[in-house]
């Protein structure tokens, strides 16, 4: 029987709402009465008429209780975070805090979310942070993308870029928590990152997009030939830097093949310049290539030179590692289509997308064509062109920034028109509101690109809300692909651009209801507990070691083990609460008054927090989470008692 609690493995409440909607309207709506049955909810089972014109239409409409066919993973950008939408209904779903600080979970201040934050930290970096708090507490993510096994996605990890602290973090989607955060050496803030699609995930592609003198010691400035960008390729599984290629020009976007042999970076400002004028003075710029088993066997060979502990590979024009293919302007946007054989670049302020055929990579490094020989086709498209997605039909979906447009493109007729035939590859172009950045097609960056949905990642939204003042949301718009012809069916206000976003089957993506005790997120607090002779599972103790006090509690609702404790001030208080309620959807959280402390602990966990007790007094503590009829009464106190003076 299906739950509500399980993935819809196997049931496609869209086939029923589109495909078979009118059957289903002539059966005086028994089919989605079945459905709304079926997702575990009683009462008001027949849908209302609006909700059946909406399925009748094909629109984007899930009821409530039902759920979603998809996953969105999106980016936060300046917000830091990543988030989880249902699609087609566009609800979000939940807040993954990555690279900032969260309020909720306490993310940046628990001792189990600040070993993740500070474990692949630079030293450099740790001496900055020493007297400033730490952590990082902002972040700025771009590019959320899951791992792949042969060519589609695994279910295992989303990988997602920060461009303001120059750092990749990884989420286990097992438990939707970021379990590993690296800082990338030598480069100077990731921009684009894409993992390997084939054979699997593999290596994380990572792009340094600003160029940086190496080392970046103070000691250069104004000599911009010593400025270089940093191409990264991170081990997936080990989270390290397994090599790193240095280039010439800015790393913009970047994009793997199907085959496991390439990876494709966007750059622009191939003048090299510092100011806005020198690096928009070229009519062109390029795409670089690496040639990764070339690389791979002079990592082997010796021939890089060990910088920050990582083999950096010189990459720079000439190189045999590289080839630069020259790309009018300033481009942006690098997509690999799902037929496994093409990738496009987007011009950004030229309005074309070059099409860089993979199967003639051999040659362009073996130097039997010319550069632009890889390009098979270059088809005008509008202005601005900025990201592309594709529905496995070889038809390809560019933005269009300056146009405010989506460009439906065919890439055979684009082909054929490069050729010289008389074909015009553009199909259809559908307005969005307004200025789209990235767009992102269901399951459209893998080889199981379905054609269902396309999102348009829109920066302005201008009109399209009511006011929320001089800060407006952007704006997420829903394209349905499936009928003849795009139609825009939903309009999604976000905060704060999420550039850019995946669209994930959700049969492909299992995440447990609650935490495995064995987790090895809490291994200190457990190493910890241990020592004190203490059993997390089952303890109410308050441990004493010097002026440090390890304060050791069980939470089960409506009560924490422990309903008060004492310490001295001054003292280090180290509050560690494991949750035993091991029932779906039943955390607890654990907030203290007027001392700047919460922390989630969600069914099953262990979660811990450090802090000075320099404020004496009675000090409440309680649960934030809203877990049982008794929640207001979930709490206890904290007694600092005053340093004898
Ligand atoms: S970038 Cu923002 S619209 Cu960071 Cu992928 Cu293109
Ligand atoms: Cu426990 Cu609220």
């Amino acid at each position: 029987m299906f739950k509500a609690k399980t993935n819809n493995k196997g049931f496609s409440r869209r086939d029923l709402l589109s495909g078979s909607a009118k059957a289903a309207t002539l059966a005086g709506l028994s089919g989605a009465a079945v459905a709304t049955g079926a997702a575990g909810f009683a009462g008001g089972s027949a849908l209302t008429a609006k909700q059946a014109k909406a399925a009748e239409s094909g629109e984007a409409f899930v009821g409530p209780g039902d759920l979603d066919e998809y996953y969105g993973f999106w980016s936060g950008g300046q917000s830091g975070e990543v988030r989880i939408y249902g699609i087609p209904s566009m609800r979000e779903l939940m807040r993954i805090p990555v690279f900032n600080r969260c309020s909720a979970t306490g993310w940046g201040q628990t001792n189990e979310s600040r070993k993740i934050m500070t474990d692949g930290m630079l030293p450099a970096t740790k001496e900055y942070l020493s007297n400033r708090g730490g952590v990082w507490h902002n972040g700025d993510t771009h590019h959320p993308h899951m791992s792949f096994t042969d060519g589609t996605y695994d279910g295992r990890y989303l990988f997602v870029n920060d461009k303001a602290n120059t750092r990749v973090a990884r989420i286990d989607c097992s438990t939707m928590k970021c379990d590993k955060m690296i800082e990338i050496p030598n480069a100077a803030d990731i921009h684009g990152l894409r993992p390997q699609k084939y054979p699997r995930t593999g290596y994380v592609f990572a792009n340094g997009e600003h160029r940086v003198p190496i080392p970046n010691d103070g000691s250069i400035l104004d000599e911009p030939e010593k400025y270089h960008s940093i191409f990264s390729a991170i081990d997936g599984d080990s989270m390290t830097i397994a090599w790193q290629v240095m280039v010439d020009g800015n790393l913009d976007n970047c994009d793997a093949d199907y085959q496991g042999l390439y990876a494709f970076s966007t750059c622009y400002n191939s003048e090299e310049g510092v100011t806005l004028s020198e690096m928009t003075s070229a009519e062109q710029d390029w795409v670089v290539i690496f040639d990764i088993k070339r690389i791979e066997a002079a990592v082997k060979n010796g021939d890089f030179k060990t910088i920050a502990g990582v083999p950096v590979i010189d990459g720079r024009k000439g190189s045999k590692y590289t080839r630069y293919v020259p790309i009018s302007t300033s481009p942006h946007g690098c997509n690999t289509a799902p037929d496994g054989r093409h990738v496009m670049i987007a011009g950004k302020l030229s309005p074309t997308v070059s099409v860089i055929d993979v199967t003639l990579l051999p040659g362009l490094f073996d130097d039997k064509i010319e550069p632009r020989g890889c390009i098979v086709a270059e088809p005008e498209l509008g202005l601005g062109p900025l990201h592309t997605a594709f529905d496995g039909k070889g038809n390809a979906y560019t933005t269009l920034f300056l146009d405010s447009q989506v460009c439906k493109w065919s890439v055979d007729k684009a082909i054929q028109a490069f050729k010289g035939e008389n074909v015009n590859p553009i199909l259809e172009k559908i307005d969005v509101q307004y200025q789209p950045g990235h767009n992102h097609s269901s399951m459209g960056e893998t080889k199981e690109a379905d054609g269902k949905w396309l999102v348009s990642l829109n920066k302005f939204s201008k009109d399209r809300f009511i006011n929320v003042g001089p800060l407006k949301p952007e704006n997420d718009q829903l394209i349905d692909l499936s009928g003849d012809g795009m139609k825009l069916v939903h309009d999604g206000a976000s905060f704060a651009e999420p550039h850019d976003c995946i669209i994930v089957k959700a049969s492909a993506v299992n995440p447990k209801a609650v935490w495995d005790r064995d987790d090895p997120t809490w291994a200190d607090a457990a190493a910890m507990a241990k020592k004190d002779g203490v059993d997390l599972e089952d303890v109410a103790e308050v441990i004493r070691d010097g002026n440090k006090v390890r304060v050791y509690m069980t939470s089960i609702a409506p009560e924490f083990s422990l309903e008060k404790f004492t310490v001295k001030q001054g003292d280090e208080v180290t509050v560690i609460i494991t949750n035993m309620d091991d029932v779906d959807d039943l955390a607890h959280g654990f907030t203290l008054g007027n001392y700047g402390i919460a922390m989630e602990v969600a069914a099953q966990a262990t979660a811990s927090v450090t802090f000075t007790a320099d404020r004496p007094g009675v000090h409440w503590f309680y649960c934030q989470w809203f877990c049982h009829a008794l929640h207001m009464e979930m709490r206890g106190r904290m007694l600092v008692e005053p340093r004898a003076s």
